[in-house]
């Protein structure tokens, strides 16, 4: 890298392929260790388990048949993220197919907390709940399940989190994630659990024609959440999200027909960034800012009336996220900016931001600074609470592990984890771990690793090519959109566009000029010149402008040639 300019590129480049003769599809499935099989058309249900593959799923539909006969008061128990409040949904639509009135809650992030507990089965209980169904959690629900059996409730856990400890003592639990379960592909998110106890239950009541046109109306719920909670992109999610983006781009749900309009999206080309970046945040921030219950009432409106009402007020409350999430950053790199030194790790602390939103906060110092981030709040009792973010090369919880002595309460994984501390604790806390992580990173390059697909040749690049490149998608986890490489191209044009916040230029290789955007760059504009000599990281699009579609190159990273 020694060749490039001090300030490009920003990421460590990693090229997985350099012969330009193979196609970039078979490049691609065989880097991703994709079958063949992955291109051809396919039925849905050629690719989707058996529900009763999921351990309890027999128990657990005879038992939601039973509460029907009996006609027992059920209420859904769900969670306040977006995969929570569409779990929610899909259950609220099962028992709506089945003509069965239910009744639903979410817990509230901050009064609340996490999960089913006990005060979540006293609120079950008013409603006059005799069978609890729990959505996209209680797998660890062990003492409020115990609670309600001595209330005479059953509880029915539909979860996809991993087991811990026991088995709660519920009628069953649904979840593929059970230490005993056999089920084919574990990594599915919680509607996704929900829509299979929908399959396995329709199936058996329903006729085949009706059961199958409502599981099909219903892949907008399981894309969402697949795409929100991050669940690799392969097995039957690919399945499922290859057709629920169809589904999703048609759907007749008045919530996600506002919701779209709201976000500004075309409302029949949605893709997994269209969910990513747009619907997903907007789901989010009820549970975020106020009260998840809102999402769910979106998710589940009747008329395109009260839909708008409430897509609205979800826009309003993604903005003041944004705004607030933003003043935090502010807050921030301020209070980093003025620190000494050149700590491997920021830690930043203010007990005014919204423990909702550290998590924010830390994912945004980690990226813009490279290194490891724990951004803190304080709680009603004055401990610090704190949410951390890591990079590859540094395994946060691990790490943490080290100071557990300091912590009330602490966990997570390799890139995430969160902790409480107590009051005392804290300022030596913070000095030991930064001690330790300068120790552990000392002299590493921080920089994230990009992985490149394949370098190209100007032959590759076309719109042909760029169709078949989105046939191996959606794109998401583990099939993420593939990058490419263009070496020794020509700058010919830089354009600012938005007043320097973004780059356009014409670079040239070979006999060829490509027309490149490259979003939120301004601050490379002046190590960019006419004439330069440049290699190019991009995502290759058509971009469709007053009826002529043209390719665009959407630049990732560059690199100058000296
Ligand atoms: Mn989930």
């Amino acid at each position: 890298m020694s060749e490039h300019n001090g300030l490009l590129p920003q990421k460590n480049w990693r090229v997985l392929n350099r012969d330009t003769s193979r196609s970039l599809v078979d490049v691609l499935l065989e880097q991703r260790g994709l079958p063949a099989e992955h291109m051809a058309p396919f039925r849905l249900s050629d690719r989707m388990h058996d529900p009763l593959l999921l351990p309890d799923m027999e128990k657990g539909v005879r038992r939601i048949l039973q509460a029907i006969e009996r006609q027992e008061k059920i209420v859904i128990f769900g969670d306040y993220d977006v995969d929570g409040v569409s779990s929610t949904a899909m259950m609220i639509y099962l028992f709506r197919e089945l003509d069965y009135p239910v009744d639903f809650l979410v817990p509230h992030r901050e009064r609340d907390g996490y999960g089913l507990r006990p005060a979540g089965v006293d609120r079950a209980n008013a409603l006059g709940a005799k069978l609890i169904i729990t959505v996209d959690n209680g797998i660890s629900a062990n003492e409020a399940i115990d609670y309600a059996n001595s209330l005479g409730i059953d509880v029915l856990v539909t979860d996809h989190h991993l087991q811990e400890g026991e088995l709660p003592n519920a009628c069953a639990v649904i979840n593929p994630n059970r230490a005993d379960s056999t089920y084919p592909f574990k990594q599915i998110c919680g509607v996704a659990v929900a829509f299979k106890v929908a399959h396995a239950l329709t199936r058996q009541v329903l006729s085949e024609e009706r059961y199958k046109r409502f599981l099909l109306s219903h892949l907008d719920l399981v894309t969402i959440g697949t795409i929100a909670d991050v669940m690799p992109i392969r097995d039957e999610n690919y399945a499922m999200v290859k057709f629920g983006l169809k589904v999703l781009s048609n759907t007749r749900k008045p919530g996600l027909i506002e919701l779209k309009k709201v976000s500004g999206v075309k409302a029949d080309r949605i893709s997994t960034v269209t969910v990513g970046f747009f619907l997903a945040p907007r789901l989010n921030a009820a549970g975020r800012m106020e009260d998840a219950r809102l999402s769910v009432e979106l998710l589940i409106a009747g008329d395109s009336y009260q839909a708008q009402d409430k897509a609205r007020e979800l826009d309003r409350l993604n903005r003041s996220r944004q705004n607030l999430q933003q003043s935090y950053l502010d807050d921030a790199l301020h209070a980093w900016e003025n620190s000494v030194g050149d700590d491997k790790v920021i830690i930043v602390e203010n007990e005014k931001w919204q423990a909702g939103l550290i998590g924010l906060v830390s994912g945004r110092l980690k990226e813009t600074y490279a290194r490891p981030a724990i951004a803190f709040t304080r709680d009603g009792e004055g401990n610090y609470v704190g949410s951390a973010r890591s990079i590859d090369a540094f395994h946060v919880t691990e790490a943490l592990t080290r100071f557990n002595h300091y912590f009330l309460n602490y966990g997570g994984h390799h890139k995430a984890a969160g902790m409480t501390i107590a009051p005392d604790h804290y300022s030596v806390f913070k000095q030991e771990f930064t001690e330790y992580v300068n120790r552990q990173l000392a002299g590493q390059d921080l920089r994230a690793e990009l992985l490149i697909d394949s370098v190209v040749d100007i032959d590759q690049l076309n719109e042909n090519v760029v169709r078949d490149i989105e046939n191996v998608g959606p794109f998401g986890e583990e099939n993420p959109e593939p990058f490419l490489l263009m070496e020794n191209a020509v700058i010919r044009d830089i354009r600012l566009l938005s007043e320097g916040k973004h780059i356009k230029m014409v670079v040239q290789k070979g006999n060829r000029n490509f027309e490149c955007i490259w979003w939120r760059s301004g601050e490379f504009k002046d190590a960019l010149s006419f004439g330069a000599v440049c290699d190019i990281v991009f995502r290759m699009n058509i971009n469709v402008f007053q009826g002529r579609s043209r390719l665009q190159l959407t630049v990732e990273d560059m690199a100058l040639k000296k």
